[in-house]
């Protein structure tokens, strides 16, 4: 114990701490004046739980150190030798970290590869799972550029610029555990309206009210469930936001009408560049409410993105995210239901930096840090976006969930808005990567995440295609995405063997969206992961760790294959120890994973539809049930009342061949 500013501090290591939140929550900071000068937290729900000590009297089992080295902290924790490392959000390459290195820069990272440092979210948040299978969470709770530095064995190494906190979750029992508790400082995922569930079709060109049209009504000719169409910024007069196209999109009402009336919801996308042109009104009433970036001379910035010449709402303020907020809720009334977020790291053309200037002023709150340079807000400036969206979007429709798509996050941006994992390549590699990229988004909070189905730039072929459709259909957010000037992508566009495996694969996400939408649930109001690595089944069992062509929906595990040369039925798999017994719709084909149950639970399942506007509460819906090794599928008291339930309502199936270790 010493004493700072007439109240005693806990000392260990060279770090002062506090208990914070919950039993196993630390707080650290290098000294006493520099816990005062934190700004305050961006990542979670409130300040004030990161600020404000418990009465709790425990001390931290894993020590952090820092050293002041040109005024960047850099903050070192050694944890046991066998600890694997996760997280650190959305990160391409390998799903076990150890070896790696990146930078928290949110960054447009247009075809970016499995050794780009920096891609457009930043989570400065570690999840270190160690030998005996406890878990613990680090998180450096900076919105300053981070270097997270995981190359030396079980050592995790934090750089950004002095002061900020560092806060260590547990070592609790479990990786779930650990995720609990960061959710109960940076919250849960927004619960996902039912039918943002289902697929969704996006593509870059589809250019027309006719065409989009076009494209719906194919999925229902050809019998291939889909429940979204997107517009991306082909629908706006000259990329002006919260405009349409006078000639091919003269009618927007008109258009989300009969997509209604086919069952298809309308998703649309907002980017954060406004137009520099009198007259237009966005323009206009902006600065009129002044509420652009500035330079550092006081003047609005302006850059060049889609429109030209752009200046860039400063969503730091309050009065800026009520003035878009407004804009968001007028915009609703042309039947929007869901908005997309692009190039909101924020991305400009033309620079080498490929975003605004550091020395760009935002003009923020006192609550969220005060006036600041770009430097400071950088990082949050895509969530506070997706923030303002999500606000306008509840003006707009008070009863109903809002569905807002954000490409740049911040940890904790998960309560506003899904994510995808940017424009990624047509190939192999990126399949392989997607999954792993999912996993590792859901390992830092953010559970609505999926990449764009089928690569966004270049072409697939068929049996890519069909083998990342029957992958993606199991993601916690589904959505095939082409780049414009590619072939079409969409799931009839490679042939009809190709089409076929789609429909089985989306189908197949259909019957299992009464799990998902199970899972989300649970995510929303616990913070449990909706996709979850193999290894959360066992997380003391080493030969888990980096498994990365296998995950976890709940206690369904699905195996993929990500290689050209064959299918799921030639995968070497590496399964948990149990009992996992394989299931299927009658749906089984090498370019589909294998499913199979945990023995011991139950998962509910609904009928094959084509959009979930279609289910209805009098649906029959089925249990699929894994017996464990005393036969059972879950408590014998829920049985009891389960298997009451299920003579009543529900057919029930008992899944056949064991898989057993
Ligand atoms: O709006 C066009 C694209 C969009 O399709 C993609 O999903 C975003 O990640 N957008 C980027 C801007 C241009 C990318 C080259």
């Amino acid at each position: 114990m010493a004493e700072f500013e007439g109240k005693e501090v806990n000392i260990a290591g060279n770090m002062i701490y506090e208990p914070i939140l919950e039993e196993g929550v630390f707080r650290f900071d290098c000294s006493g004046s520099d816990r005062s000068a934190a700004f305050p937290s961006l990542s979670f729900t409130d300040t004030k739980l990161r600020d404000t000590p418990v009465m709790i009297h425990k001390v931290p089992v894993y020590l952090p150190t820092f050293k002041c080295v040109n005024e960047q902290q850099i903050v070192s924790i050694k944890l046991p030798i066998g600890t694997s490392f996760y997280g650190t959000g959305e990160v391409s390459g390998q799903l076990e970290r150890t070896g790696k290195r990146i930078f928290t820069w949110n960054t447009d990272a247009w075809g970016y590869g499995s050794g780009t440092t920096s891609l457009y979210q930043s989570h400065p948040w570690v999840l270190a799972v160690l030998p005996s299978g406890e878990a613990l969470g680090v998180l450096a709770d900076t919105t300053h550029r981070c270097e997270i530095d995981l190359r030396k064995e079980s050592t995790i190494q934090i750089l950004a610029p002095a002061s900020y906190p560092v806060i260590t979750f547990g070592p609790f029992a479990s990786p779930t555990a650990a995720l609990i508790s960061l959710s109960h400082a940076i919250g849960t995922v927004l619960m996902p309206p039912k039918w943002s569930l289902g697929y969704h079709q996006c593509r870059w060109s589809y250019d027309s009210a006719v065409r989009v049209l076009q494209v719906a009504k194919t999925f229902r000719k050809k019998g291939i469930p889909c429940d979204v169409v997107w517009m991306d910024i082909d629908y706006m007069d000259g990329f002006r936001c919260f405009t349409f196209d006078k000639e091919r999109f003269s009618n927007p009402q008109v258009l989300v009408n009969d997509l209604h009336l086919n069952g298809f919801k309308a998703i649309w996308m907002l980017d954060p560049g406004i137009k520099q042109e009198e007259g237009y009104f966005v323009y206009d009433s902006g600065s009129k409410n002044d509420v652009w970036v500035l330079k550092e001379d006081g003047k609005p910035y302006v850059g060049e993105v889609w429109p030209g010449a752009c200046v860039f709402p400063d969503f730091t303020q309050r009065k800026t995210r009520s003035w878009w907020a407004e804009l968001v809720k007028e915009f609703m009334s042309n039947g929007v239901d869901g908005i997309w977020n692009d190039m909101n790291e924020p991305a400009v053309f033309k620079t080498v930096t490929k975003t605004m200037p550091s020395s760009n002023i935002h003009r923020g709150d006192a609550e969220l840090g005060g006036c600041q340079n770009h430097l400071h807000y950088h990082n949050v400036y895509g969530m506070l976006m997706a923030r303002s969206t999500y606000e306008g979007m509840r003006l707009g429709k008070e009863n109903k969930r809002p569905f807002v798509l954000t490409r740049a996050g911040f940890i904790g941006s998960q309560r506003y808005a899904a994510t995808w994992t940017g424009d990624n390549l047509s190939n192999w590699e990126h399949l392989h990567m997607s999954l792993s990229m999912v996993l590792q988004l859901g390992l830092s909070g953010q559970a609505l995440s999926g990449p764009d189905i089928g690569g966004f730039a270049g072409n697939a072929t068929p049996k890519l295609f069909g083998r990342w459709m029957g992958m993606g259909a199991m993601f916690p957010f589904c959505r095939g995405h082409s780049e414009a000037g590619t072939v079409d992508h969409e799931p009839w566009s490679f042939g009809e063997e190709c089409e076929e495996v789609c429909r089985l694969a989306l189908l197949r996400r259909y019957r299992l969206i009464p799990h998902i939408y199970t899972l989300f649930y649970m995510a929303h109001t616990k913070g449990t992961p909706v996709a979850a690595p193999t290894f959360f089944t066992d997380p003391k069992d080493p030969r888990l760790r980096k498994v990365e062509n296998s995950f976890l929906l709940g206690p369904v595990l699905i195996h993929a294959s990500t290689v050209p040369v064959g299918g799921s039925d030639q995968l070497q798999q590496v399964f948990p120890r149990g009992i996992w017994l394989r299931f299927d719709f009658d749906d089984a084909h090498p370019d589909l994973p294998t499913l199979y149950l945990q023995g011991g639970s139950m998962i509910p399942v609904g009928p094959p539809i084509q959009h979930v506007g279609e289910a209805n509460p009098t649906d029959d819906l089925s249990l699929i049930m894994a017996l464990n090794e005393e036969g059972n599928s879950c408590s014998q008291e829920l049985c009891n009342i389960l298997s009451l339930i299920v003579q009543l309502f529900y057919h029930l199936l008992v899944v056949g061949t064991v898989h057993q270790l």
